[in-house]
């Protein structure tokens, strides 16, 4: 029989853990925990250590990785104005990125003209820039930037102003090393994995969302083994009787046409689009890239004028597409819900290179 003298000190790795309450922490010993600000939230190392769980709000500093970042008031609701922020303090100088998840974020959305968010802001300085957002996020994510080395640190920054709104947030912030295999991709935003998903813009929702206006910033998806291309297709909307799940520019009160390419005049993208690079409609010949289409807007998910959507193939790699928004929606573009497309990668054959 093994006997634990009193002496013994049982050691554990600072691993993840996930708390009783559902959030994740760091694995530690208790005092560990109340020393660095934690909350100890279920066991973890075989019940040696403790589920240590960070969660922050307005005006404090973390280097802890995985803190939550909430609202004044949480789990309650906030509705009051002013500036609430959070310094983002790299806990190694190995950090490279930082990870935003918004397992709820329900701000204010922009105003109904022009939609811009001029009421209640998310900002995020101190990295690549990161377009401001407002309106409702939940589920989404970001990719930050955070140089090499102890550089300024990342500050995430929510602002509230104007009327009354019942505002809720929780962003879960990752610490991101450089050396790791899952860091995203340079300059992307948002960064997915996995052979098929969702992507969608900012503030989608095909009841209400409003596109947001002054976005500019990439997403990726990662190219799985063994793949070679991608499709996109117009999430399924089923609350509107015509789709909303992409409309970009152009009343969208209206059935309104895929518009293609970057001149000017009535069927271009000029200012607002997804940029798809060298799309083409499935089942159509792959042009020569001179002649590849890049920009789509309008109210239908097509690479061709079309009032037909279509899935939409690119082959180009890395996989990426990149979303331009302006300053200026009314009276030409009203109504616009922004994007939703499903992806699925494919496989290196069917004369996919
Ligand atoms: C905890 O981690 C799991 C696994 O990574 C993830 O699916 C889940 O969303 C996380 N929960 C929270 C509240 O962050
Ligand atoms: C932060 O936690 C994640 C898992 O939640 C882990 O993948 C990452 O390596 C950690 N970052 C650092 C700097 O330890
Ligand atoms: C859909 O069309 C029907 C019949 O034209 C109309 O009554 C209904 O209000 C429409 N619904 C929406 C969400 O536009
Ligand atoms: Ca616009």
């Amino acid at each position: 029989m093994r006997v634990l003298s009193l002496f013994t000190v049982v050691t554990f790795p600072n691993g993840g853990c996930a708390g009783a309450s559902g959030d994740n922490g760091t694995c530690m010993t208790a005092r560990e925990c109340t020393a660095r600000g934690g909350s100890a939230n279920g066991y973890c190392a075989n019940g040696f250590g403790l589920c240590c769980i960070f969660m922050t709000s307005c005006g404090s500093s973390t280097s802890e990785n995985g803190t939550y970042f909430v609202n004044s008031g949480y789990p309650s609701v906030y509705d009051g104005t002013g500036s609430c922020e959070l310094t983002v303090i790299k806990s190694h100088p190995d950090v490279c990125q930082i990870r935003l998840d918004f397992n709820r974020f329900s701000i204010a959305g922009p105003e109904q003209m022009h939609n811009v968010c001029n009421q209640d802001q998310f900002i995020v300085s101190g990295g690549n820039p990161v377009p401001a957002i407002c309106g409702n996020n939940q589920g989404s994510h970001m990719y930050i930037d955070a140089g090499i080395g102890m550089t300024n640190p990342v500050k995430l920054t929510f602002v509230t102003s104007g009327p009354t709104f019942e505002r809720l947030w929780k962003v879960k912030v990752t610490q991101i090393p450089c050396s790791t295999i899952y860091k995203a991709d340079e300059g992307c935003l948002q960064y997915y994995t996995g052979v098929s998903g969702q992507l969608r813009s900012f503030n989608y929702d095909p009841v209400s969302g409003l596109q947001l206006s002054n976005q500019d910033y990439g997403i990726c998806v990662r190219m799985e083994r063994n793949f070679c291309g991608i499709q996109y297709t117009a999430c399924p909307d089923t609350v509107n009787n015509r789709s909303r799940s992409f409309t970009i520019s152009g009343n969208s009160n209206t059935p309104v046409n895929a518009m293609i390419g970057s001149g000017a005049g009535p069927n271009n993208c000029a200012n607002d689009w997804l940029l798809v690079p060298c799309g083409t409609n499935v089942g159509r010949i792959q042009p020569a890239q001179a002649l590849c289409t890049d920009r789509i807007c309008g109210g239908t998910f097509s690479a061709e004028l079309s009032m037909q959507a279509s899935t939409v193939l690119s082959t180009v790699k890395p996989f990426r597409l990149w979303f331009h928004t302006d300053n200026i929606e009314a009276p030409v573009d009203v109504g616009n819900r922004g994007f939703c497309l499903n992806y699925v990668q494919q496989p290196c054959t069917n004369n996919l290179v």
